[in-house]
């Protein structure tokens, strides 16, 4: 309709709306603004269903994808309880994609559509998931750090607009809270343990602190959807506020633990309040998210396989005359 050259999303986004019914895009909006909720059968213009599909399919791809780097610790998790609680921790994560998959269902994409786009590297999911969790320290500051990021981006959004979305979020936030608390935990050990420990888990927060800053998106000056998601309220707050909102959080406990962050420019301006950074590097985050992270190939990989061998469980469950299902007398 538009062609094959460039168009801004934003701008590509007005013309679509443009093509919507003027007084029901007026109405959809006052009930937005009213703080009321759109559900799957209300009238919604085709922008706002397109960018809601997009990320609740990217958020629940990152719950399947994010699965794997705590989940290959599961067997080597030192002790019995911790291996438990990471094998409830992943059991969550997966269930979390379950809850959005069906979130994005209401919108009218199958959810073979969307495992087809994931596996073939049509969708992106979150860039935090392409890194590899080398020692036992990364699995626990994914549980601790990117959860703590991924509530402060769930509580906003689940706040939104749009029913099924929120109400996922509202769940999915309850489990994470554990989550968090889990990570913690174990940072907290391997910090104030053995110096082996705790260079372990300094490693590991040298290794995760860029992916980190990027999880949040890219800034507010390059960041393409935040201003009609803002608007239609999908998201709640913009990439650097919720940035901004971690660093405030999660810094300080960092320091307490003794660890240290690595970034130089790091500090709170106490005149504007906010906190102070070395830009992160765009080029890598849209490398990564992208394809061309360290682990992008394996972790795709790892989910054709799941996919090619859970085949047979979906066939019979689906067909109730498969060959899978032995006739009960
Ligand atoms: N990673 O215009 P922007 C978890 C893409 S899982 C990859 O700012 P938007 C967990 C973006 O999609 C929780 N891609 O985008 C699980 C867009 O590309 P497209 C994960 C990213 O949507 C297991 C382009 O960059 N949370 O916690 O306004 C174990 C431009 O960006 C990322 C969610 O998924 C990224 N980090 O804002 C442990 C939350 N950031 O689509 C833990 C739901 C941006 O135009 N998603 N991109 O090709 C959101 O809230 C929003 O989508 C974002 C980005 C804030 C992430």
């Amino acid at each position: 309709m538009y062609g094959n050259a460039y168009i801004d999303p934003n701008e590509k986004a007005n013309l679509i709306l443009a093509e919507e019914d003027p007084q029901k895009l007026a109405e959809f909006e006052a009930r937005i603004d009213r703080g009321e909720k759109i559900e799957p059968k209300d009238w919604m213009p085709k922008e706002y269903r397109k960018q809601l599909i997009r990320m609740i399919e990217q958020h629940a791809h990152s719950e399947i994808i994010g699965a794997l780097p705590e989940g290959t610790w599961i067997t080597r998790a030192p002790g019995f309880k911790r291996k438990l609680a990471l094998m409830a921790k992943v059991q969550d994560e997966v269930g979390h994609a379950q809850l959005l998959y069906s979130a994005a269902e209401t919108l009218g994409k199958s959810r073979e559509a969307m495992i087809n786009d994931l596996i073939t590297g049509k969708s992106k999911y979150s860039n935090v998931f392409n890194y590899p969790a080398f020692t036992w320290a990364d699995a626990c500051v994914i549980a601790w750090l990117i959860d703590a990021g991924a509530i402060i981006n769930q509580v906003a959004n689940a706040k939104g607009s749009y029913g099924p979305y929120c109400r996922a979020l509202d769940r999915i936030c309850t489990e994470e809270s554990f989550h968090l608390k889990y990570g913690h935990d174990n940072v907290v050990t391997l910090a104030t343990g053995s110096s082996i420990q705790r260079d372990m888990v300094q490693g590991a927060l040298i290794r995760w602190w860029p992916p980190i800053m990027h999880f949040f998106g890219p800034s507010d000056k390059i960041s393409q959807h935040t201003e009609i998601l803002m608007k239609w309220k999908v998201k709640m707050a913009s990439n650097d506020d919720m940035r901004q909102q971690f660093l405030d959080m999660y810094v300080p406990k960092i320091w307490d633990l003794g660890l240290s962050i690595p970034d130089p420019l790091l500090k709170k301006n106490t005149a504007t309040n906010k906190w102070e950074y070395t830009e992160p590097d765009w080029d890598e985050f849209k490398r990564v998210i992208n394809g061309d992270g360290p682990c992008n190939a394996e972790r795709l990989a790892v989910r054709r396989h799941a996919e090619e061998h859970g085949r047979w469980v979906r066939e019979a469950l689906n067909n109730v005359g498969s060959k899978y299902i032995v006739p009960l007398a």
